[in-house]
């Protein structure tokens, strides 16, 4: 039996939509974020760095959810019907299963860090250290994110889906996008009409009813 070990409010989700998009047998363990956020230590019974996901298939422990949903594809999509089949699709298929942890994800959690310093410093320091960190969002963080979500508010104008049809490589992609999408509702109308399209299979949202995501900030 396949065990996913899910934690809350988390790129847990991914895997929960594919497994849920195979049509398989699994079961799930939650994991409550702690008051910092952080990912409780048990996680780390499972796998030493303790992050979120971790999949677990015959005594395999599977990290990255890059790897584990490329493990779920070849293992279990006999029907080749989450990956494309051209060699020009698959490309598109690699890079944005990458991009999506390699690129763009390092961005967003450098502007929650950011956004969380001033709360982790003493008072005194406070006015100091959100001076600083105004100005390594405003000079380096935002700019940067902005390229990005402009670089993809292009590409889904020109394309439904990241490599072809849906694939898991939009399973990849839409965490980050539904992020940006909460945060700047309808800004980028083909960033939000991607985020409509997947969200309106099935599969997402079984997951979201086996998902903790009702309790996400
Ligand atoms: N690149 C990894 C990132 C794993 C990761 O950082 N997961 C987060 C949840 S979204 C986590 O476990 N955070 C808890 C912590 O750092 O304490 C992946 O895609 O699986």
């Amino acid at each position: 039996m396949i065990t996913l070990h899910y934690l809350q409010c988390s790129r847990s989700f991914r895997i929960l939509w594919a497994l849920e998009e195979l049509g398989m047998d699994y079961q799930v363990e939650y994991y409550q974020r702690t008051s910092s956020y952080a990912a409780p230590e048990n996680l780390k019974n499972i796998h030493p760095l303790g992050k979120a996901p971790i999949l677990v298939d015959n005594e395999e422990v599977i990290v990255e959810s890059a790897v584990i949903l490329d493990y779920l594809q070849q293992q279990y999509d006999g029907q080749q019907k989450f990956k494309p089949e051209q060699a020009k699709d698959q490309r598109q298929y690699s890079y944005w299963m990458h991009y999506a942890e390699g690129s763009l994800m390092p961005l967003l959690v450098m502007t929650l860090v950011m956004n969380s310093v001033s709360k982790h410093v003493p008072w005194v320091i406070r006015p100091i250290a959100q001076k600083i960190t105004d100005g390594v969002k405003s000079g380096f963080v935002r700019p940067r994110v902005k390229e990005h979500i402009l670089y993809l508010e292009q590409y889904l104008g020109e394309h439904d889906y990241f490599a072809g049809a849906f694939s898991f490589a939009d399973i990849q992609m839409a965490f980050p996008l539904i992020a940006i999408q909460n945060r700047l509702h309808g800004k980028y109308p083909n960033i939000q009409a991607f985020v409509q399209r997947v969200q309106q299979r099935s599969a997402f949202q079984r997951a979201e009813q086996k998902s903790l995501n009702s309790q996400c900030a």
